[in-house]
């Protein structure tokens, strides 16, 4: 090619490319791409891989420590789901191209992105409820417009993901409702998560929609359906009622339904904390990142075990040959 002429097969990629988009189908991993809808599907669906397994960490901190072994089996089921999670997101993206080697890498490097609600410390029982409630419930309303992502791989990986993040924000409303229905000391255990928790899962949905630098390309590609605003404004709704049945409150008086515009306003955010956290300098960011590491160096002789396993299994078929 001489580079000004176009590529035929880029055109016609590009033509079926628009095509399946306007038909609001699906893309799937064979069909021809856009480079940077490749690039932009990856940063996403790695970021959100590493999520769910960083967000294993400040829960498997309360698996010893859950007040019953109910709770205990509970908890410890909710944080392998959370795996699981994270392997259907990593063969997504390995769909597009990128190896899982790869985006391990650059998490243990410190130079992926992981959701900032993980920076936070859970430092009582009560943020194991805070956390299914609010945190699953904020991922719940996020993913469910995520099932009709565009590409075909990560849309039908989040239908199970939002089906298990349903049971999980359940049981996290469950442990909170029993707190506020205990001792007086109990319920000002809930109180108190739920108000350290509110902020941070708000922020969860990304910067406000003035600030998303992704946010329009992502919707014109079907990627994302609502903007980061709109589907803040959905949760905070949410909140609203259920809090109601928990007998507790949210700490923000500036809650209110605007009739006009039909959504749900909420306090201001403090944004400079949410930048912080996400620069690797909010609380937890360096224990986070610091035993992820170790995690992954104490799995090496998973994986070496795992090549020596697989070249048996090739060395055996050729020798059958
Ligand atoms: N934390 O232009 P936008 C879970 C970054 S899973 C960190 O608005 P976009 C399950 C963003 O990446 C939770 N970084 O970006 C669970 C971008 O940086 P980049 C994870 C954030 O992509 C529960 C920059 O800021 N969920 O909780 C955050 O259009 C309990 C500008 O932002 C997902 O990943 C943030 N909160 O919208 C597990 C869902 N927000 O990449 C364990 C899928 C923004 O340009 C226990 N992802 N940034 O360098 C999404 O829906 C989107 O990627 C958003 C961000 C909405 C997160």
């Amino acid at each position: 090619m001489d580079g000004l002429t176009p590529d035929p097969v880029q055109l016609a990629g590009q033509e079926h490319f628009d095509a399946v988009l306007a038909k609001d189908s699906r893309v799937e991993p064979k069909d021809w791409m856009p480079d940077a809808y490749r690039r932009s599907l990856v940063r996403q669906i790695s970021q959100h891989a590493h999520s769910e397994i960083i967000g294993m960490q400040p829960e498997a901190n309360w698996i010893t420590r859950a007040p019953s072994l109910k709770r205990k089996s509970i908890l410890m089921a909710k944080v392998q789901d959370e795996a699981g999670h994270g392997l259907y997101l990593y063969s997504a993206a390995e769909t597009l191209g990128t190896t899982r080697d790869e985006m391990m890498d650059a998490l243990v490097a410190g130079k992926a992105r992981y959701s900032s609600i993980f920076n936070y410390p859970t430092v009582t029982w009560a943020d194991m409820g805070a956390i299914g409630w609010m945190v699953d419930g904020a991922a719940i309303c996020n993913q469910v417009p995520l099932c009709r992502a565009s590409y075909g791989p990560y849309g039908r990986a989040m239908v199970r993901v939002c089906k298990e993040e349903s049971f999980h924000q359940r049981q996290g409303f469950e442990i909170l409702l029993e707190l506020a229905n205990g001792t007086a000391e109990q319920r000002a255990m809930a109180q108190d998560a739920v108000n350290r928790w509110y902020a941070p899962s708000l922020m969860m949905f990304g910067p406000p929609d003035d600030d998303s630098p992704n946010s329009k390309q992502s919707m014109a590609w079907n990627i994302k359906r609502f903007s980061n605003d709109e589907l803040r404004s959905r949760f905070v709704g949410m909140l609203v009622e259920q809090v109601k049945v928990l007998g507790l409150t949210l700490p923000d008086d500036q809650v209110r339904f605007n009739e006009e515009s039909k959504t749900w306003e909420h306090g201001p955010l403090d944004w400079d904390e949410f930048k912080e956290v996400l620069a690797g300098r909010g609380p937890c960011n360096a224990q986070r990142l610091e035993r992820r590491r170790t995690a992954h160096e104490e799995g090496a002789w998973v994986r070496e075990a795992a090549v020596a396993y697989h070249q048996k299994q090739q060395d055996k078929q050729k020798a059958a040959a």
